[in-house]
């Protein structure tokens, strides 16, 4: 199965934390491509550092629910410790697309729930998928980077190792 996973830190190495992750999935996944590296203005919370945020396409034969549980056993190895929603963090992996798959439980919804907003998510997919449509609106990712607002909060700063 094809999917696209984003990845963020805000804390400690931001671009090491990035790579680690991506080094870690790589031990599980194939990680076919990845974007640019993007520093990003924090959404949702404001009073928290700059983040730095990627996209990658990878294959898998996990299933969703046990992506995400590799994910969260890579976020604890990559020293995330708990804090609030939206809070500062040395890592986060978000699946954001899972082949075709719509679905929605507590623990995981796919198409990612907030990815139609975020330019920190659309501006590197760009990179990857700009052809993508969303399933629940109909609009590409092209037509969705192009409505978001704070794309001013998102610079590319370079790429990342070990692609
Ligand atoms: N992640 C969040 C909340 N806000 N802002 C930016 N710029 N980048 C993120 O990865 C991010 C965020 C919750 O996961
Ligand atoms: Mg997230
Ligand atoms: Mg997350």
């Amino acid at each position: 199965m094809e999917v696209y996973l984003g990845l963020g830190s805000n804390l400690g190495d931001r671009k090491a934390n990035l790579e680690k992750a991506l080094q870690l999935l790589g031990e599980r996944l194939t990680i076919r491509q990845v974007s640019s590296l993007y520093q990003t203005e924090p959404v949702g919370h404001k009073e928290q550092p700059m983040f730095f945020n990627a996209v990658c396409r990878a294959e898998t034969d996990l299933g969703p629910l046990q992506l995400l549980s590799l994910i969260k056993g890579i976020e604890t190895a990559l020293g995330r410790v708990p804090s609030f929603a939206g809070g500062p963090r040395s890592i986060d992996v978000d699946i954001l697309l899972y082949g075709g798959l719509s679905m929605e439980t507590a623990d995981l919804t796919i198409p990612h729930p907030r990815m139609a907003e975020r330019a920190f998510v659309l501006i590197p997919l760009l990179e990857l998928t700009p052809e993508w449509v969303h399933p629940v609106s109909g609009e590409s990712v092209k037509d969705l980077a192009a409505a978001v607002q704070d794309q001013q909060g998102v610079e590319k700063v370079g790429q990342l190792e070990g692609k």
